[in-house]
């Protein structure tokens, strides 16, 4: 295949490439050629020479994108079988086998950058990688899947629609398919908060205390503020991020205001108000970046839960993996023998 032309769901890498081994240091000359390429807004592909540090960042960030879609089929999860009516319940498994679907395009983005499945699973049951913080919280009413999908799916969009011109070509075509269908995710979520806001008084109850509860978390999914962001400044340089954590955050509030205003509801924050400067903005107050710290350390209120869940489901899976294992060794005898 042709430099430039790997796709992404094969295993037609250049193996010779990829087993590379790790290079203690990037070669000026390579380097200074390869962010000429960046500047131009070349896509880097899976074949193509790049520093070690744009390799790392990008498995970093690629595999915590995809642990994210995998745990974040948990919290959903949870409710498929109390949805309250059969389209609702349909809806809801399309929408975390979608999630499923999302992880799996990412591991393979991941994996074209030299790293198995395994290892990047492994990293994760084993508390070495980071998930979204959003996904350590609980669901505890059915108000809770409407606001998971207007607001995490749609947190989820405003981060991931410049993703789409991320300069890695794999993650980047990923990225079209997920976010069409976290389009999709989020109207669903969307209309379940009109349903229950055109209902009783106390399913319009219900929507707002899941709003109440889910709003600063979905602030949080953007990251910490941008003078504690560690790795935007040279992610911003190689366009893996084409905007900051607080650029994405304050576009999601913007979009979300008048959203929450026309289901009839009010965002749990005070201080919040409309600034007409710099084409009108919708300013918030002080995000709580100690609940934020304490979610990645490992204590919000599901962490343990959440990874615990993961090795269940990886050890019960394990007879999957090995007859998978099997009959692919058993195909490939008889290919031989053909
Ligand atoms: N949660 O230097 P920074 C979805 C970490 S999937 C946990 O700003 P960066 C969905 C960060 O990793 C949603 N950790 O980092 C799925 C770093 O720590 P390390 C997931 C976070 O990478 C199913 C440290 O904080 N989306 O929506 O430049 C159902 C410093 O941060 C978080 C993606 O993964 C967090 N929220 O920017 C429904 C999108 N924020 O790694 C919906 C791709 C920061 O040095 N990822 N950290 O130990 C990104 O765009 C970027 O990685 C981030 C962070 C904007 C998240």
């Amino acid at each position: 295949m042709p430099q430039g032309e790997c796709a992404l769901y094969t295993q037609s890498l250049n193996q010779a490439d990829t087993a590379t081994p790790v290079r203690p240091v990037d070669y000026p000359e390579q380097s200074a050629r390869f962010q000429a390429r960046i500047d131009a807004d070349d896509r880097i592909e899976a074949n193509d020479w790049m520093p070690e540090g744009y390799r790392k960042t990008l498995v970093r960030q690629i595999s915590q994108h995809a642990h994210s879609e995998i745990v974040g089929m948990l919290p959903e999860g949870n409710w498929i079988t109390r949805a309250p009516s059969l389209r609702r319940k349909a809806t809801l498994l399309a929408k975390v086998q979608d999630e499923a679907g999302h992880g799996l395009y990412l591991y393979a983005a991941a994996e074209t950058l030299g790293r198995s499945r395994e290892e990047l699973f492994d990293d994760l049951l084993a508390g070495r990688a980071r998930y979204s913080s959003i996904f350590n919280y609980p669901t505890l009413t059915w108000a809770d899947m409407g606001a998971v999908g207007w607001l995490v799916d749609g947190a989820a969009i405003m981060n991931q629609i410049p993703l789409c011109r991320c300069s890695y070509g794999p993650y980047a075509r990923a990225m079209i398919r997920v976010c069409k269908e976290e389009s999709f995710h989020q109207r669903q979520g969307y209309e379940i908060m009109l349903t229950l806001c055109r209902g009783t008084p106390e399913q319009k109850a219900m929507a707002q205390d899941a709003l109440d509860r889910w709003y600063w978390p979905c602030l949080m999914m953007f990251g910490p503020p941008d003078g504690d962001s560690l790795h935007s400044d040279q992610s911003t340089a190689w366009k893996i991020k084409r905007f900051s954590n607080d650029e994405l955050r304050q576009k999601f509030v913007d979009a979300t205001v008048p959203q929450a205003q026309y289901l009839g509801l009010t965002l749990p924050d005070p201080d919040l108000r409309f600034d007409p400067a710099d084409g009108g903005h919708w300013r918030y107050g002080a995000i709580d970046w100690e609940e934020f710290r304490q979610v990645l350390s490992g204590n919000g209120p599901c962490n343990r839960e959440r990874l615990a869940a993961r090795r269940k489901a990886h050890e019960e899976g394990a007879w999957v993996r090995e007859a998978a294992a099997a009959y692919a060794a058993r195909q490939a005898v008889h290919k031989q023998a053909a």
